[in-house]
């Protein structure tokens, strides 16, 4: 297991997050090192990401785009629409820049935590998934079954947790970020072809 002083960072970022915040950051952290255990990865790797993925969260909306926009960090019209979406990009500069984090993967993991990516390395599957059944979750729809799965299978954890966003997006006014939809696209062919090849056999 790498050697990683998560309690340096944990300080940090408690001055940078707010109460119920850094409360589902520690949520994920200890998420992210359960599921790292289950799959095989890094486990204090796992919990850095998770402890990091949130980092530029608490940041006003309208510094988010100023802190973008003075770095060269490229703003969509979609994230222009839903600034809060900059807290990925935002995140993984700030992991990189100001908290000096150099593992590629968990820079990846804290940028794809929102919308995914088509073909998630594991720990991005693991931050995605963990952020989103951390035991304080208590809103979203199917979390028992979600919680079950993603130490079953977590590439149709990842699955579901897409379809059950984007179900969620499209239930309230607002723009969907084409990335999730392009995620949910290759997770739903991965998982049919799956199928697919059961049958065969
Ligand atoms: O930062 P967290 O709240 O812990 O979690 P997160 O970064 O995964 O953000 C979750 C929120 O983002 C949730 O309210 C759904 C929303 N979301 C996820 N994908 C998209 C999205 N919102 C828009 N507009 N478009 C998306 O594609
Ligand atoms: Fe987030
Ligand atoms: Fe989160």
């Amino acid at each position: 297991m790498k050697e990683i002083n998560l309690e340096k960072y944990r300080k940090k970022l408690k001055t940078k997050l707010d109460k119920e915040r850094y409360e589902h950051t520690i949520g994920v952290m200890y998420t992210a090192g359960a599921l790292a255990m289950r799959y095989g990865y890094d486990i204090k790797s796992a919990m850095l990401a998770g402890l990091m993925h949130d980092c530029a969260k608490c940041i006003p909306n309208d510094k988010k785009i100023a802190l973008c926009e003075k770095h060269n960090i490229n703003i969509t019209e979609w994230e222009r629409e839903n600034p809060f979406l900059l807290h990925t990009k935002l995140g993984a500069f700030l992991a990189m820049h100001k908290y000096q984090i150099r593992d590629k993967e968990i820079i990846s993991a804290i940028l794809n935590h929102t919308t995914g990516k088509p073909d998630m390395d594991l720990l991005d599957k693991i931050i995605f998934v963990a952020d989103y059944i951390e035991p304080r979750r208590d809103k979203a729809p199917f979390l028992e079954e979600r919680r079950k799965m993603a130490f079953v299978d977590i590439d149709m954890a990842t699955f579901e947790i897409l379809n059950d966003t984007l179900e969620y997006l499209k239930s309230r006014p607002g723009s969907i970020d084409p990335m999730t939809e392009k995620t949910y696209e290759y997770y739903k062919e991965l998982i049919d072809s799956r199928k697919d090849l059961n049958q065969d056999e």
